[in-house]
């Protein structure tokens, strides 16, 4: 049996992510799940999850110390995809990427650079060189929709959903640098050293994804025969 080192973060990618790979045959015990174990292995075995901070997922896949991971592609994109494929929307944990500033103009004495507060560095680098505006990125770890209030930025650059947080801290989206989505990664030498069993995987994760509309009750999957994969 080829064993498959997985990565996840905890929260809304691993909620959204984990009926996907009960459909792909990957049982989690709530009990696992549940506790405070960073790693523990699926029902079956075949799978070791590492429960990651979402920015740290393909850190840990482009350095092999996971095979393969689950990552959105706001994160992927800051992180720049370097030693990774990338052969899966999973398409949950939706947003978009956004660029969004006070609905009241904040009016500075001086005609400086404009300030981007954002943790997507890279992206909103590449963003404004692309459309031609000179900006400041300051690097922030989150509460970025405080940053115009308090004269630390023009603009922000972060992912929206509902719009709901924006509204609430005075700010409108302007601008959508990328409509955003969970994407499946691979460790590239995994994807060689462990073709047959991930390609059998991915196979199966493409299935869960375009059956995913589908309610699928727990029960209903997990009556399904769970075969190894790869055999
Ligand atoms: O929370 P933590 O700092 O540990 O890490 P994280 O924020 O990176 O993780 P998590 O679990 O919050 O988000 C993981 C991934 O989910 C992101 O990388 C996105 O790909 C995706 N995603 C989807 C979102 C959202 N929707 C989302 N709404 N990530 C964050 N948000 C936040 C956003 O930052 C803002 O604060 O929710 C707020 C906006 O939501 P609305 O509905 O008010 O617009
Ligand atoms: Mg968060």
């Amino acid at each position: 049996m080829t064993v498959l080192t997985l990565a996840l973060s905890k929260g809304r990618i691993f909620e959204e992510t984990r009926p996907l790979l009960l459909q792909a045959g990957i049982v989690l015990r709530d009990a696992d799940v549940q506790s405070r174990q960073l790693r523990f292995a699926s029902a079956c075995g075949q799978f070791k999850l590492l429960v990651l901070r979402a920015t740290d997922v393909p850190v840990f896949v482009a350095h092999g110390a996971a095979d393969l991971g689950v990552v959105g592609k706001d994160v992927l994109m800051e992180h720049g995809g370097e030693g990774l494929y990338e052969p899966l929307d999973l398409q949950v944990a939706r947003c978009r990427l956004m660029v969004a500033e006070p609905i009241i103009p904040i009016v500075r004495e001086f005609a400086q650079i404009k300030r981007v507060a954002t943790k997507y560095e890279q992206v909103a680098r590449r963003y404004f060189a692309g459309v031609g505006q000179p900006v400041e990125v300051i690097k922030l770890y989150g509460s970025m929709e405080l940053a115009p209030m308090v004269g630390l930025a023009d603009v922000i650059v972060d992912v929206v959903d509902t719009g709901k947080t924006l509204q609430a801290n005075g700010l409108k989206a302007t601008d959508c640098i990328a409509q955003i989505s969970s994407r499946l990664i691979v460790n590239k030498a995994s994807m060689k050293l462990k073709h047959k069993t991930l390609q059998a995987l991915i196979a199966r994760l493409a299935d869960a994804v375009v059956t995913d509309n589908a309610v699928v009750t727990n029960n209903f999957v997990a009556s399904k025969p769970v075969e190894r994969l790869g055999e």
